[in-house]
């Protein structure tokens, strides 16, 4: 595997990583510490170290979904970025969550900015050959380019969607004109708006409840208000609360959800509110699911 840390700080709980013996249907964490693309507040690098410390801040039993935290899944440690280089960061992305699937257990990826979730998709399609993505965010990410680019922060889920999967984005609340033509011009784009879940919570449960394929969730912490969740690449104030972002994991708990992404975490502070706010949807998600 493409590693660059033999002994890595672990997230917390996690089984001891024996390749010879890894257990089929069980989840691998993988760290990303790239974050060359982003426009406003640099710092998701540091966001896998980060949220795995804050992750000892939480116990085995999860009181709000009364369940032991008991899934099977490993800390593999962080991938071979490089520096500067989004597309080649994210081949060694795929590369490496490709060899995570040959050994029969699914992936969640701790950002790191939100461009390195395409290398992750882009395996799953190989394998999946309809897939889902729920995408948690305060925006679209759907630009074509973003500053000339087309690997970015800005266009990871149009690059996404080029890969034909469905979306469901929820918690969206900043976009661009072209972003909202674009989406008018698809039909298999789903948005529940940040106010559209506050006051509908029910219908965005009701809607992740007759999804029919494979799921797989994306969480840009910026879908968080920033009160909650301030330190992330790009806030937008009128974010969602903790308890929300609960429902949508719990909406999730019973269907076939193949993959996490948890990114944009950008602070080098232990304990800070954003990095354990990351830690909890981890939590959360392998408590439920
Ligand atoms: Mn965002």
């Amino acid at each position: 595997m493409l590693l660059n840390t033999y002994e890595p700080w672990k997230f917390a709980f996690s089984a001891d990583t024996d390749f010879d013996n890894i257990k089929k249907d069980s989840y691998g964490i993988i760290g990303v510490p790239f974050d060359s693309t982003t426009s406003y507040h640099s710092g998701s690098r540091l966001g896998p170290v980060v949220v795995r410390e804050a992750s000892y801040g939480f116990e085995k039993y999860n009181t709000n979904f009364k369940s032991d935290l008991d899934t099977t899944f490993y800390d593999f440690g962080d991938v071979n970025v490089v520096p500067g280089n989004c597309e080649a960061t994210c081949r060694i992305v795929e590369d490496t969550v490709r060899e995570i699937l040959d050994l029969g257990v699914k992936p969640i990826t701790i950002g790191g900015e939100h461009s390195a979730s395409i290398g992750v998709i882009k395996a799953l399609t190989e394998k999946y050959e309809k897939l889902t993505v729920v995408h948690l965010d305060a925006h679209r990410d759907l630009a074509f380019d973003f500053i000339g680019e087309k690997y970015s922060h800005a266009t990871v889920m149009r690059r996404v969607h080029e890969l034909g999967v469905d979306l469901v984005q929820v918690g969206i609340r900043s976009s661009s004109w072209e972003e909202e033509e674009f989406v008018k011009s698809t039909y298999n784009i789903q948005t529940f708006k940040n106010k559209d879940v506050h006051r509908h919570m029910d219908a965005v449960e009701y809607y992740l409840a007759t999804v029919e394929t494979p799921i797989y969730l994306s969480v840009d912490m910026d879908v968080f208000d920033p009160a909650i969740a301030p330190a992330v690449g790009n806030p937008a104030p009128g974010g969602l609360f903790t308890s929300e972002v609960e429902d949508v994991i719990k909406a999730l708990a019973f269907k076939e959800v193949v993959g996490l992404d948890v990114v944009e975490t950008a602070t080098d502070k232990l304990g800070e509110n954003t990095a354990v706010t990351a830690a909890k949807v981890i939590y959360d998600f392998l408590s439920l699911i």
